[in-house]
């Protein structure tokens, strides 16, 4: 309802509408027409109300409220659906437990704070409120669980594409998951699933960036690790354009996935953008460190690494963390 009022709000930009105008279109009282448009204030909506009048909207905030994405979205399935929440746990515990009770292909959750944010391995994802992109989109695929890797890297391939067109700024991927700039974690990704031996159920895709998160609102063990667009671009980006973009992106790449049944295609972009390729690393697993040389990527998303001793390993997605040998990356 609340979204319903925004459009309404929106359609009548510069003009007043009246509350019982609005409880009748959308056949709701007139105190919760008034709930509602209280709620759009809190979210940072600028709105004039005047008694005889009715209600003005003046300003909006860069909000992620799903009429505000809905209203500029290219898709035909993915943010079909859009839940925001104003703060969650993490948007991928949310959409897990939403996908026990069935939902439909492409439902992407948003969410403005995360309390538990979620990376891999048991790791947090830090999530300030209002500050970055913390969104999950749920996926049907109808694969076989061994490919689900795949999705991660043509997530970021995606992702990657839309931030440097959206904001400008030249950013490079470290396989599998993370998006870097001047060497420092900007976006991190984590798809996760729930699956049969031969099924996937459903597939979680959740993305988190750094978008207008400044220097000191990092806390301090992240200083020499990460980065967000705001401090590389030196100004605030509009996340609502960014999370369009994305999912725009994400929709194309993922189709192509689906129809040709691989990401061999995103490969040759992949590896333009890839932050390590040619690069020294250290490759660290639950049981081993290791030092070596990345070669390639192959067709299928493995990492090629020549080791010390000139063997070369594959490295299959999700099972280690890559760091350069002198830094983060
Ligand atoms: C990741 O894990 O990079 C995956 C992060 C996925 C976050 C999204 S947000 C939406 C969705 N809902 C969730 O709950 N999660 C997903 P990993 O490669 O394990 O990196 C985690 C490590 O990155 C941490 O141990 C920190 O060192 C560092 N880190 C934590 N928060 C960060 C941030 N905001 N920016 C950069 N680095 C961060």
């Amino acid at each position: 309802m609340r979204d319903r009022i925004l459009k309404e709000l929106k359609n009548h930009m510069g003009d007043y509408v009246s509350g019982e105008e609005l409880s009748n279109k959308l056949q709701v009282s007139r105190t919760a027409v008034w709930k509602y448009i209280n709620q759009l204030k809190a979210s940072g909506y600028v709105i004039d109300s005047q008694t005889k009048k009715g209600y003005k909207l003046l300003e909006s905030p860069d909000s992620l409220l799903p009429y505000e994405i809905k209203e500029s979205l290219n898709t035909d399935f993915v943010g079909g659906e859009i839940k925001f929440l104003e703060e969650v746990d993490s948007t991928n515990l949310y959409a897990k437990r939403m996908a026990e009770d069935g939902f439909s292909d492409g439902t992407v959750i948003i969410a403005d704070e995360q309390l538990k944010g979620k990376g891999r391995l048991g790791r947090e994802w830090v999530s300030p409120k209002g500050k970055g992109i913390w969104m999950t989109i749920m996926l049907k695929p109808g694969i076989n669980p061994s490919h689900a890797a795949k999705v991660t890297l043509l997530a970021a391939c995606a992702v990657n594409k839309a931030i440097s067109e959206t904001c400008g700024i030249d950013t490079r991927i470290k396989w599998p998951n993370d998006i870097v700039c001047n060497g420092k974690k900007l976006c991190g990704i984590l798809a996760e699933m729930g699956a049969e031996l031969d099924e996937i159920n459903y597939l979680i895709v959740g993305i988190g960036i750094n978008v207008n998160i400044d220097k000191d609102e990092f806390p301090e063990e992240l200083h020499s690790i990460a980065t967000s667009i705001k401090i590389e671009k030196g100004m605030d980006i509009s996340r609502k354009t960014l999370v369009v973009n994305i999912l725009n992106n994400f929709e194309a790449y993922y189709k192509t996935f689906l129809q040709t049944g691989s990401i061999a295609g995103f490969i040759p972009e992949y590896k333009e953008k890839s932050a390590i390729i040619g690069k020294e690393v250290s490759i660290i697993s639950s049981t081993q460190r290791f030092t070596g040389k990345v070669l390639d990527i192959s067709a299928e998303g493995q990492l090629l690494v020549e080791l010390e001793d000139g063997t070369v390993k594959e490295i299959i997605s999700g099972e280690v963390s890559i760091r350069a040998k002198d830094g983060y990356i």
